[in-house]
C-alpha cells in the first residue's frame, strides 16, 4: 500500500544536497544530447597501446575549456548492460540485482528524466540503429514518456555501413545529425552507439590501429574499436557544428558498462603491467563521463568518486529544474556537498579512501587489503541504497508517490488514481 516508502523517502530527503548556484540553469533550454559510448572503458582514455594512442579526440575532450570529465567515475550496471544504463541515467536508480529492469518491471510506473523534461517543454527521443524490441526498449521507453523512438527503422543503412551488430556508428551519427536538425527545440536524445560492442569486430577501412598482441583477441580488437568510437565521435561533433545545433545543446557522453570481462585478466594484465586483482578489477569498472557545455569556458578534470545514479540529477539542475521532490538515489555532481561515494550493483563499493572488493576492504593508495572495519559504515550504507531502490522497483512504490508535491500516498491512492 506504498507505507514502505515512508522509510525510502527519509533516506533519500536526510541525502539529499544542494545544487551548485554557481551552475544552476546554465544550460536552461539547451537541447540536451547523451552519447551512450558502448563498452567504453577509462583506462583507454589518455592512454597509448604500443605506442598508438587510443582515442585521440576524447583526449582532447579531457583538456578542452568547454568539457568537465570525469575521470573517477563508475557503471552502476548489472545484468541488463546496456539497458540498465538507460534505466539508471533516466531514473537516478539502480537496476535490479538478479535480471534487467527493462524486462521485469516495464510496467512500472517511473519518474524519468525524459518525464521532467517533457514538463519543462521538451521534446525528448532515443536513438538507436537496433529493433526498436531489443531489451523490450519499445515498451520501456513508453513506460518512461520518452516521446519518439528513432529506431532501425529511422535510419538507412548502405552498403558496407553494418558490421558486427549493426550499423556503423559513424553513419549513424551523420544520419543522427539530420533527425535532430527536424526535432522541435528544444529536446533531449540519447544517442546509443554500438560498434564498440563485444565481439569487436571492424572491416579493415574503419581500421585506425593494429591490434594489440596479447592472447586475448577481444582485448585485441577492443583497442581497435574504441579507436573507430573516437572517431565517429569527433565525426558526431564536427557534423553537429555545420547543422548549427551545436551552439544551443550540451553534450554529455558516458561509458555503459564494461567491455572487457575478467575472462581476460591475463591480457588486461598484460596490458596494465600489473596484476588484476580484485582490487584492480573494481577500478576497472571506471567508465569516462563527459559533460560539455559549448562556449563556457568553465571545463576541467573532475576526480570525485561518482556513478551513473548521479547524472540525472546533475543534468537536470544544469537545465535549471529542480529536483528537491525527486525520489532519486544520486546526487548533484556539482555540488560542493557531493559524497565520494559510488556502489556498484553487485555490492562492491568506492569511497575517497577504499575499495570494497571481493569481501576485502583495500586501502584505494595502495591496493593493499586494509583492516575492513574501515569500510563496514559503507558497507551497511550500499547494501541499504541498493535495497531501497529493488524496494522502489519491485514494489512499484512510484506509484504511491506524487513527485509533483512530494506527497507519499500511502491511504489508497495512486498516481493513476489521483489523475482520474
Ligand atoms: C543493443 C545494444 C547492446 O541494442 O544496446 O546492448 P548490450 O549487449 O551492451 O547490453
Ligand atoms: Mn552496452
Amino acid at each position: 500500500d506504498g507505507s514502505e516508502l515512508v522509510e525510502v523517502n527519509n533516506y533519500v530527503r536526510a541525502n539529499q544536497i544542494d545544487p551548485n548556484p554557481k551552475l544552476f540553469g546554465i544550460a536552461k533550454d539547451k537541447n540536451i544530447i547523451y552519447i551512450s559510448l558502448e563498452s567504453l572503458q577509462n583506462f583507454v582514455i589518455n592512454s597509448e597501446m604500443n605506442g598508438q594512442v587510443v582515442t585521440p579526440f576524447l583526449n582532447e575532450l579531457t583538456k578542452d575549456k568547454d568539457t568537465f570529465y570525469f575521470s573517477n567515475f563508475y557503471h552502476n550496471t548489472g545484468l541488463g548492460k546496456t539497458s540498465d544504463s538507460e534505466f539508471i541515467v533516466e531514473n537516478s536508480l539502480y537496476g535490479i540485482g538478479g535480471g534487467a529492469v527493462f524486462f521485469t518491471n516495464s510496467g512500472n510506473t517511473f519518474n524519468s528524466f525524459s518525464e521532467k523534461l517533457n514538463d519543462n517543454g521538451y521534446f525528448t527521443s532515443v536513438m538507436h540503429a537496433n529493433n526498436k524490441s531489443f531489451w523490450n526498449r519499445d515498451v520501456m521507453y513508453k513506460a518512461m514518456e520518452t516521446q519518439k523512438f528513432y529506431d532501425v527503422d529511422s535510419y538507412t543503412i548502405e552498403e558496407g555501413q553494418a558490421v558486427n551488430w549493426g550499423m556503423k556508428d559513424i553513419p549513424f551519427f551523420e544520419q543522427s545529425v539530420d533527425h535532430m536538425k527536424e526535432m522541435p527545440q528544444p529536446f533531449y536524445s540519447r544517442l546509443i552507439t554500438l560498434t564498440n560492442h563485444y565481439p569487436f569486430h571492424l572491416d579493415d577501412e574503419d581500421m585506425f590501429i593494429d591490434e594489440y598482441d596479447s592472447n586475448s583477441g577481444t582485448l585485441n580488437r577492443y583497442f581497435q574499436t574504441a579507436r573507430y568510437m573516437d572517431e565517429s565521435i569527433k565525426v558526431f561533433f564536427e557534423k553537429l557544428k555545420e547543422s548549427g545545433v551545436y551552439d544551443n545543446s550540451i553534450i554529455v557522453m558516458y561509458g555503459d558498462h564494461y567491455g572487457i570481462s575478467e575472462n581476460h585478466n591475463a591480457a588486461m594484465s598484460q596490458y596494465l603491467g600489473k596484476e588484476i586483482t580484485p582490487f584492480e578489477n573494481a577500478q576497472l569498472q571506471r567508465v569516462p563521463l563527459f559533460i560539455h557545455i559549448p562556449d563556457s569556458g568553465i571545463g576541467k578534470e573532475m576526480t570525485e568518486v561518482a556513478s551513473q545514479v548521479d547524472i540525472r540529477p546533475t543534468v537536470l539542475h544544469l537545465a535549471g529544474i529542480d529536483t528537491s521532490k525527486d525520489m532519486q538515489l544520486g546526487a548533484d555532481l556539482f555540488s560542493p556537498d557531493h559524497e565520494d561515494f559510488a556502489i556498484l550493483r553487485d555490492g562492491r563499493f568506492v569511497t575517497e579512501d577504499y575499495v570494497f572488493a571481493a569481501n576485502t576492504c583495500y586501502d584505494k593508495m595502495t591496493g593493499e587489503a586494509t583492516d575492513t572495519e574501515a569500510c563496514e559504515p559503507y558497507a551497511k550504507r550500499a547494501q541499504q541504497e541498493l535495497n531501497y531502490s529493488d524496494q522502489i522497483i519491485i514494489g512499484d512504490l512510484l506509484r504511491f508517490y506524487d513527485d509533483k508535491t512530494g506527497k507519499l500516498l500511502t491511504d489508497g491512492e495512486t498516481e493513476d488514481s489521483k489523475d482520474q
